[in-house]
């Protein structure tokens, strides 16, 4: 496992002034973080706004990511759909296009039982020969992912792990635990890495990561150095500016505002997600100071 094991940067949508999916943008995205020592690149998931944008402009974000990073670095595809036809169709050109994993939340709006979203995962799973990563992440989807589904799951050389992003590290043990040594899980709640980190997680996927990924890689190294005193410093620091970041109108306007600054442009997040406010911008710009000399 140690293969896919690190630090992925949770990709943040890039659209043009009009709040088209602008391809050019994407691909200058995704060239800013080559480098910084992070593993991969998790696009269209909850930052990347996958959500809100239909299959075809999916399709054109991941291919724009592939052109530019392909090879360089590991690229987790998120192609979760509220219908099932609609993830398999994601899925199978996620394959094409050479991704190297795949990923997907549960369908979303009905309240489904656990046969209904193992159906729907399963369909995923049997449309390509990639590897699949389960997408928990409860507080959003309503859906809570049992140790006996995973288990059931995790039976299949396909199924290598779960992105955790539910906030307890007791959960994330247990995953950790009914997965087995070889199965990976990763940790979703950027202000708890260390924690999920001590508690058995492999890694991270994180939102916040787009502008700070050099700290995360940090924080990392810190962990698996074993120099726990200065890895609780760094979070401890780190989540200071998660705290402020979570303080604006919408997570992702704020931390898109922030490239801006350091030339990176991506246009506002796609409404009802909503944009960064002018009267926002000097304390953002004050943030990204603090966040560039730590
Ligand atoms: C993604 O799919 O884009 C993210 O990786 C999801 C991730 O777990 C984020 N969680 C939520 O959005 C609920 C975190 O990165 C989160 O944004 C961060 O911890 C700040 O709270």
């Amino acid at each position: 496992i140690s293969q896919y094991q690190g630090i992925y940067i949770a990709m943040y949508s890039a659209y043009d002034e009009a709040g088209n999916v602008d391809q050019d943008r994407v691909r200058k995205l995704a060239r800013y973080y080559v480098g910084k020592g992070v593993k991969g690149l998790y696009v269209g998931g909850s930052s990347g706004e996958g959500i809100l944008q239909n299959a075809e402009e999916r399709k054109q974000v991941l291919e724009a990511v592939m052109e530019e990073v392909k090879g360089e670095l590991t690229i987790i595809v998120h192609v979760g759909a509220n219908s099932t036809r609609e993830a398999v169709e994601l899925s199978m050109h996620a394959e094409k296009v050479g991704a190297d994993i795949i990923s997907a939340v549960p369908s979303i709006y009905y309240r489904l039982p656990e046969a209904a979203v193992e159906t729907h995962w399963q369909h995923m799973i049997d449309s390509t020969n990639l590897p699949f990563i389960i997408y928990n992440i409860p507080q959003t989807t309503g859906f809570t992912l049992s140790t006996s589904l995973l288990a059931k799951l995790a039976e299949q050389d396909k199924v290598i792990g779960v992105k955790m992003s539910g906030e307890s590290t007791f959960e994330l043990q247990q995953y950790k635990e009914t997965g087995g040594s070889m199965f990976l899980v990763f940790n979703g709640p950027d202000e708890q890495f260390l924690a999920g980190r001590i508690m058995g997680a492999d890694g991270g996927i994180g939102g916040t990561y787009g502008v700070m990924p050099e700290l995360f890689v940090k924080l990392n190294s810190l962990f698996i150095g074993n120099r726990i005193e200065e890895a609780q410093a760094l979070q401890t620091k780190i989540n200071g500016f998660i705290k402020k970041l979570l303080g604006y109108p919408s997570l992702y306007g704020a931390c898109k505002y922030i490239l801006s600054l350091r030339g990176i442009e991506t246009g506002a997040p796609r409404l009802p997600l909503l944009p960064v406010r002018p009267e926002h911008h000097a304390s953002l710009a004050e943030l990204n100071k603090d966040i560039e000399k730590t």
